[in-house]
């Protein structure tokens, strides 16, 4: 639900229960549980891989088309965490393009029109440049990589996403020495989106990163999900994913990435700048004003095994960011 105050404009509504789990989920949850025994969490992730891969009972919104990837080489990229269920992560999602409940992408996105579609690259590169998705697809080689995304509404789930690292990219188009920021814009087509035009945020939705934390090599630009293309709702045909940010950095349908020397607007900060900083950086020690940061409720754990983990540093990936924010106060840069 939505609420409009006067003080300080727009309220990202606070994260509702999702719908009551079932039996079914539960027993499911049990079983991997029985088949992985004490192999341990890495095992509990891959024998969940496995579970959705052979198709474990779990409904598919639809036939998508297979997007393998190597497992990754790039060091935090596999977390240990259990699979979030493919039915979770494609029902349960933020993309206020299609609607403002969780449960209105999956509804609603079927209109988006993911081709042809094409990337437009420019601002300060050397090599500004039009990128169809098929030449994006072939420009690198692609990885599964297992990151946990974490909502700044309180959610977070663990996903294997399908992609390369967004510093293949960046490479391409040789930033110029100048370049210190990079926006991301995504599609804002009011006649496949139902949503663009509300007043929910200024459309496009435009998120943006620092020219070192998009290279830093977490920094995914995403194609599938789960061994699959993307569906619709999770940001198809290409997104980002910055693992150690809260999920909004985290943009969906990306149409343009633009090079720049100043720190570009974006659409959450725009909306309420004393509510969503340019950093987000996951940090269980500042609280959003109006909600605590400390916990997290992991999607699919809302049955038998139920369980408010504590949200880590950087979403658990201080080790490899830590030191890009060396020196930064982190309170005033939330
Ligand atoms: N274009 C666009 N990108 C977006 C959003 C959105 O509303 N529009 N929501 C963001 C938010 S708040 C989150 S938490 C993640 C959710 O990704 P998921 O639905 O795949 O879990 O997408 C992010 N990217
Ligand atoms: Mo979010």
């Amino acid at each position: 639900m939505l609420i409009k105050t006067h003080d300080s404009g727009f309220h990202h509504p606070v994260g509702s229960e999702i719908t009551a789990p079932t039996a079914y989920r539960q027993r499911r949850q049990l079983l991997q549980l029985m088949a992985t025994g004490s192999a341990g969490a890495v095992m509990a992730a891959w024998a969940g891989r496995d579970a959705w891969a052979q198709g474990a009972g779990v409904a598919r919104p639809g036939k998508l088309a297979a997007l393998p990837g190597a497992k990754s080489a790039v060091a935090g990229a596999i977390t240990m965490d259990k699979l979030t269920d493919y039915k979770d992560a494609s029902t349960y999602n933020n993309f206020y393009e299609f609607g403002t409940d969780k449960g209105d992408p999956a509804k609603n996105a079927h209109t988006l029109k993911t081709s042809p579609w094409t990337v437009e690259v420019e601002g300060l590169v050397k090599k500004p440049a039009k990128y169809t998705l098929e030449d994006l697809l072939k420009l690198s080689a692609q990885e599964e990589r297992i990151y946990r995304l974490r909502c700044v509404e309180g959610w977070s789930m663990v996903i294997p996403w399908v992609g390369y690292s967004m510093s293949q990219l960046i490479k391409k188009v040789e930033p110029l020495g100048s370049a210190k920021y990079v926006e991301f814009v995504t599609q804002a087509d009011p006649k496949t989106m139902p949503f663009v035009g509300s007043s929910v945020l200024d459309w496009p939705y435009v998120e943006a990163l620092r020219l070192d934390e998009a290279m830093h090599p977490l920094t995914l630009l995403s194609f599938g999900m789960y061994g699959e293309v993307l569906p619709n709702q999770s940001g198809a045909p290409v997104r980002l994913v910055v693992p150690w940010k809260y999920g909004f950095k985290s943009g969906k349908s990306l149409v343009k990435i633009r090079f720049t020397d100043k720190q570009p607007d974006t659409a959450w900060n725009k909306a309420a700048a004393n509510e969503y900083g340019f950093y987000s950086n996951v940090n269980p020690d500042v609280d959003h004003p109006r909600w605590s940061q400390a916990t997290e409720r992991r999607i699919g754990e809302d049955g038998l095994f139920a369980k408010k983990r504590k949200t880590l540093m950087f979403n658990g990936y201080e080790a490899q960011v830590g030191q890009l924010y060396a020196g930064m106060d982190l309170k005033k840069n939330f």
